[in-house]
Order: C-alpha cells, then structure tokens, then sequence
C-alpha cells in the first residue's frame, strides 16, 4: 500500500525522534494482528458467533453462566491465532527492539493482544496486558496448561488438575484486575518513558487506553498508527492514519 507524501513526511519525523529515544514504550491492540488475518475485537462477528457480542462473552459472568459457548468461542480463536503468521508490522516491532536496545536504550511492547504473535515474530520485552489465549488454568487451581493445537475434545474443557474442575482461557475478561506484574511494570515504563507509540488499538479499554495520555502528560513524543481516528487521536502529537503492516516498515527504513 502506497504511503502518500503528509504521511511519509510525519514518517521522516517519527523516525528522526525514535533514533534519539532511549526508553520507547509501544502499546498495541488488535489491529496490529487484523493483517495476520484475526479480526479485531470490535469487528463484527461471523460465522458461528455472528450473533454473539464480545464484550458480553469475554466476561467472567459469561463463563459462569454458559462456560461451553465462552470455551467453544474462545478454543475456535486459540486455533485461528495458532494458524495465523506475524505479519509485517509484527516484525518490524521486533526489528525496532533490536535497533533501541543496540543504541543502549530500554524497548517495552505494552499488548492487548491474546495471540502471542509479538513473541513469535520476536519481540523480546512483552507485556501481555490481557493475558494469553494459548495458554488455559485450571478454574479452581489456576494452574496453567498449554493445549496441543488441536480442538478441544469436551466442552467446556476438564482440567487436568483437578477432576471437578474446568479450564479457562488465561486472558484477562472485562470486570477482572490485569495481571500485577503487567500492571505495575506498563506504569514504570510509561512513567519514563521519552517516546510512546499507539499502534492498532481502539483506545477504548481501560487501563489500556490511559498509558498514552500518561505519556503525553509526562511530555513523551507520543505517536498514534492506526487506520482511522480514535479517542486518543487528538492527544497525540502524531498520527498516522495508515495500516500498521504499511507504516511500521517505512519508519524502520529510516533508522
Ligand atoms: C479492570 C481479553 C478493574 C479477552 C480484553 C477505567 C479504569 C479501569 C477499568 C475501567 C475503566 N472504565 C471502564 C472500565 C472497565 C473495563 C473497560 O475498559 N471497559 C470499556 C469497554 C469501557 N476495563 C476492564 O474491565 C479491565 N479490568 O480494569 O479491572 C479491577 C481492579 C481490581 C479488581 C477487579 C477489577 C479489563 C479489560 C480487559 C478486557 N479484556 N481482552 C479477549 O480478548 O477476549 S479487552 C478487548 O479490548 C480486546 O481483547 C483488546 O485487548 C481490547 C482493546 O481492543 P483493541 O485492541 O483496541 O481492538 P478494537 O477492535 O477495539 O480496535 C482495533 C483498532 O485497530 C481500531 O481502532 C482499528 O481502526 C484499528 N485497526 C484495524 N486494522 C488496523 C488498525 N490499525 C492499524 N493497522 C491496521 N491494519
């Protein structure tokens, strides 16, 4: 996809600002993973669940009310990730890992994605904010367990812990406290940080959506990828209004 000049030019500057970074947090949401071909958490369902509301299923109420439909949804997901391959803007978040850490400074990759991408595509400092569809616990010993990718045969799934209980998927549901250690550490890298990316995400979910006025109220360069305008937009100071697969790779030619 062809980048037009206003665009390439924002570019030019974003890249300039990133190789003078030294502590480059980046959050992101499923739009960075729309390109690998797994819809976007507020994209309208298909198929099986095109009656469904995500917000109402990723919710511990849900599980509790119907835990076969939740697992059932959330195991057909678990193998559409597994299927699917990083895809350019997944690697080049990599790549600019690499190039932040070689010039002596501190890369943190803040995600709200489930799908464990970043990591295959190899992204070392992750945060899942979330939590993770690969991996499932155990709902009485919160023991965790990675499925084979294949189906689950039973829903909802037994646990292998514990004979009466069942397993969940291991993501964090609205309603549910982010994991300690994601919280605490999406705070301090965001406290000190110099430069923060937005990149594919909705801003609509919090705490998610507050790291990037954090940043701009700690005067971060804060930068906002994403296809259309969103409720962070207007407190960026730039936004690129273009597919991450497309603009992600134009800034890393810049470095
Ligand atoms: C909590 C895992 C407290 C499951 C998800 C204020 C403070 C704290 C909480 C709240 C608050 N106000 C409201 C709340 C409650 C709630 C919340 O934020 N509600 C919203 C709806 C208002 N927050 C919570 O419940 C959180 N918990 O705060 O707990 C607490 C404390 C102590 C004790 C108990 C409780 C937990 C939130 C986590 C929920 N789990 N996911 C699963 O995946 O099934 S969230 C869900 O939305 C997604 O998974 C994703 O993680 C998240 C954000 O969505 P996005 O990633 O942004 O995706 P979306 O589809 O919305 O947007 C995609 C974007 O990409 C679009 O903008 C599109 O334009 C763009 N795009 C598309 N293609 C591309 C692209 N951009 C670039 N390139 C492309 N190619």
């Amino acid at each position: 996809m062809d980048l037009d000049s206003s665009i390439l030019r924002k570019v030019e500057s974003v890249a300039a600002r990133l190789l003078k970074a030294r502590h480059v947090v980046v959050l992101t949401g499923a739009g960075v993973s729309a390109e690998s071909g797994i819809r976007a958490f507020r994209d309208t369902m298909e198929g099986l669940w095109k009656d469904f509301d995500p917000a109402k299923l990723a919710t511990p109420e849900a599980f509790e009310a119907d835990p076969e439909t939740v697992t059932r949804w959330y195991d057909s997901r678990r193998l559409g990730c597994l299927a699917a391959t990083p895809n350019p803007g997944h690697l080049v978040l990599a790549q600019i890992e690499s190039f932040v850490r070689a010039q002596g400074g501190e890369f943190t990759l803040l995600t709200q994605n489930v799908d464990r991408l970043h990591q295959r595509a190899g992204s070392l400092e992750v945060v899942e904010l979330h939590g993770s569809i690969i991996e499932w616990r155990c709902n009485q010993t919160g023991n965790i367990f990675e499925p084979p990718p294949t189906p689950f045969e039973r829903f909802p799934p037994p646990s292998p812990f514990d004979s009466g209980a069942i397993l969940r998927p291991d993501v964090v549901w609205f309603g549910e406290a982010l994991p300690e250690y994601a919280l605490i550490t999406a705070f301090e890298r965001t406290e000190r940080c110099d430069m923060f990316f937005s990149v594919g995400t909705s801003s609509v979910v919090y705490p998610a959506a507050g790291f990037v006025q954090m940043a701009a109220q700690n005067c971060a360069f804060t930068v906002e990828v994403n296809k259309q305008e969103t409720l962070a937009s207007s407190s960026v100071d730039v936004q690129l209004q273009a597919s991450s697969a497309a603009v992600l790779p134009e800034i890393l030619k810049r470095l």
